[in-house]
């Protein structure tokens, strides 16, 4: 049976949580459809460590799908991210110590790779369920960004892995409440979010996205 790895990641910036982690962690031992499988897994928020721990739970499981999710505190939707960029500069310290500064992620690298998930059908789908969700253009230069090079890195060179992405999500209201005026979602609203990503991820097929003409651009 076909398996979906997604991943969450550990609390960093002092929270207590990291509604990535707290999402995902719903999903273990789940199938999808009787046609999938799912295995998750906690990556740490560290620069080098969590590209590797990913790299060795994609060798290990030889998934079709990936999907990465990570915090994006104060963002409002589930952001669909849709390139990562081959540069880490970190605002604030990993959970290692680590603040790299303007350093290439894969050095030879191209400075981009898209997304791989269907976007498009993803954030119809997650709308017409009346879930907040918009496309997001940048996955930010701190762990997340360079997680999500990371997997595309990878998937580039492993076509079994079919389709591969990251999606940020809001705080969840309990951190949201240490944040005045930060937005937050609901587990019950980020769990079913999960699931129509899953579930929108399977049935659009890979050669064929359906030709959703839906904008999800920005005006700078
Ligand atoms: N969010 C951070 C790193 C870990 C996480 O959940 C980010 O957006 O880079």
């Amino acid at each position: 049976m076909p398996t979906i790895l997604i991943t969450g990641f550990a609390p960093f910036n002092q929270e207590a949580i990291n509604p990535s982690w707290e999402v995902v962690k719903q999903f273990e031992g789940r199938q999808f459809g009787n046609t999938h499988q799912i295995q998750i897994a906690q990556l740490a928020c560290e620069f080098g460590h969590a590209i590797k721990q990913l790299h060795a739970l994609l060798d290990l499981h030889q998934p079709e799908i990936a999907i990465c999710i990570g915090q994006a505190g104060g963002r409002a939707d589930i952001s669909i991210e849709r390139i990562a960029i081959n540069i880490d500069d970190a605002r604030i310290p990993d959970n290692a110590g680590a603040q790299p500064i303007d350093e290439t992620i894969v050095v030879g690298g191209p400075a981009a790779y898209f997304s791989s998930l269907p976007l498009k059908a993803l954030l119809k789908n997650l709308r017409d369920n009346s879930i907040p969700a918009n496309i997001s253009q940048t996955a930010g230069t701190y762990v997340c960004n360079h997680v999500f090079y990371g997997l595309m890195h990878y998937a580039n060179t492993h076509p079994n892995l079919k389709r591969a992405g990251f999606v940020h999500i809001p705080y969840l209201p309990s951190q949201a409440c240490h944040h005045p005026g930060a937005a937050s979602m609901s587990m019950e609203t980020l769990e079913k979010a999960l699931s129509l990503l899953v579930e929108t991820t399977v049935k659009v097929n890979p050669s064929s996205d359906l030709p959703i003409k839906l904008s999800a651009g920005t005006i700078c």
